[in-house]
């Protein structure tokens, strides 16, 4: 790897990646502090060559997002709803069935279910959900409930977490997205989503879940009110579990959009914020196989553009997209198998359709 490096605070830290030694947190902030947006590009796309080659990653899926009645109320979210309000919506199992039936003849490998923290809920509806949906949908694996909503479960069901996933993965349960600890700070948390479980507990959970074998994602909310300091201890938190349990699949970066929101007086995040956020990523988590460009939030242009800034993996088709867009993006709802096989092949890359394990789907299109 020959990188040109104008920013001569760099120059240590291009021959650590060259070498393969891990970053430190001096490093990861030196980064964020640097404008040679190319240089840490170009870094963070020889790692991504490394492990992938022409390769990137894309799967069929499709988002079920249960109920926006949610108990925590966080400050930066537009999904949520008290009880009762007029946009609230809660969905039956039925009404669920109904959504699955409707897509049931396109091939979604993946469905990405999520849902606010819904007092009226028991825990029965969660497990007939799992099974009502591995019945009519054995051939796609169920990416369900974050670490936040498994804390929760555990709470309705009087389970310990272990048995709380136990019983979830007996019911369909087999893989989890990342969401919830939006960025690790006690100073974060308790000014945007005091009522949400904080860092230990997220943690405590997300290790009890790889301790069951389940794989997970892990995201972090950037671009609100988080510092620097912030964003990049957040990454080396999880680096440090992932060294002891290796369960986390991907990493996802996820911009604020502020729109709907208590702080809408917040500024978009730039395109500039959004590649370096995504670089850094790949080059810190040495350790987390995958770094998705999520379309929805950052646009199909700049998520196409990450691909050459370290990401490997565009997320998925995704069919109707809702808490991002209550928050005021402007992206497509969905894609089809054909724009998102397009938006890679045309950045001179390979399409790979994927499952939720990263295994690569024959017969794609
Ligand atoms: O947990 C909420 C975040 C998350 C806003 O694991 C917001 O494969 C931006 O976790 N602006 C849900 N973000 C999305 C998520 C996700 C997405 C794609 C793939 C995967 C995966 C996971 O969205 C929430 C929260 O952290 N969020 N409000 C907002 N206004
Ligand atoms: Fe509820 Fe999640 Fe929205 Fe927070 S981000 S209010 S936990 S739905």
């Amino acid at each position: 790897m020959d990188i040109t490096v104008k920013d001569p605070l760099l120059t240590d830290i291009a021959k650590k990646v060259r070498e393969g030694e891990r970053l430190s947190l001096s490093d990861a902030v030196t980064l964020y502090r640097s404008s040679d947006l190319i240089a840490i590009g170009r870094m963070a796309d020889s790692v991504r060559k490394a492990k992938y080659g022409n390769k990137a990653y894309y799967v069929y899926n499709q988002h079920i997002n249960y109920t926006n009645v949610c108990t925590n109320m966080c400050s930066f979210c537009a999904y949520a709803e008290e009880e009762g309000s007029k946009k609230a919506y809660t969905w039956s199992i039925d009404e669920i069935r109904k959504r699955i039936m409707e897509r049931i003849d396109e091939p979604v490998k993946e469905l990405h279910i999520v849902g606010g923290l819904n007092r009226n809920l028991t825990f029965d509806y969660f497990t007939d959900m799992l099974k009502m949906i591995r019945e009519i949908r054995p051939d796609a694996a169920i990416k369900a409930f974050t670490a936040v909503e498994i804390d929760y479960l555990s709470g309705l069901s009087g389970f310990s977490l272990e048995k709380t996933v136990s019983v979830l993965k007996e019911a369909g349960l087999m893989m989890m997205p990342g969401g919830g600890a939006e960025v690790m700070s006690d100073r974060v948390h308790d000014t945007l989503f005091p009522k949400k479980i904080g860092k230990d507990r997220w943690l405590e959970v997300t290790e009890a879940v790889h301790r069951t074998g389940l794989n997970t994602n892990a995201t972090m909310l950037y671009g609100h009110i988080e510092t620097i300091e912030e964003r990049v201890n957040h990454l080396l938190t999880l680096r440090d579990l992932q060294d002891r349990t290796g369960g986390f699949s991907a990493f996802i970066p996820l911009s604020f959009h502020s729109k709907n929101t208590k702080l809408s007086h917040i500024p978009a995040t730039t395109a500039f914020d959004d590649l370096k956020t995504i670089a850094i990523a790949r080059l810190v988590l040495d350790n987390i196989p995958h770094i998705k460009a999520y379309w929805v939030m950052i646009g199909e242009k700049l998520a196409q553009t990450a691909l050459f800034f370290g990401a490997d993996d565009l997320d998925g088709t995704i069919i109707e997209e809702r808490i991002t867009h209550t928050a005021g993006a402007t992206s497509a709802k969905g894609l089809s198998r054909k724009s998102m096989e397009h938006m890679i092949r045309s950045a001179g890359l390979e399409p790979v359709e994927r499952d939720s394990f990263y295994n690569e789907v024959r017969g794609a299109a």
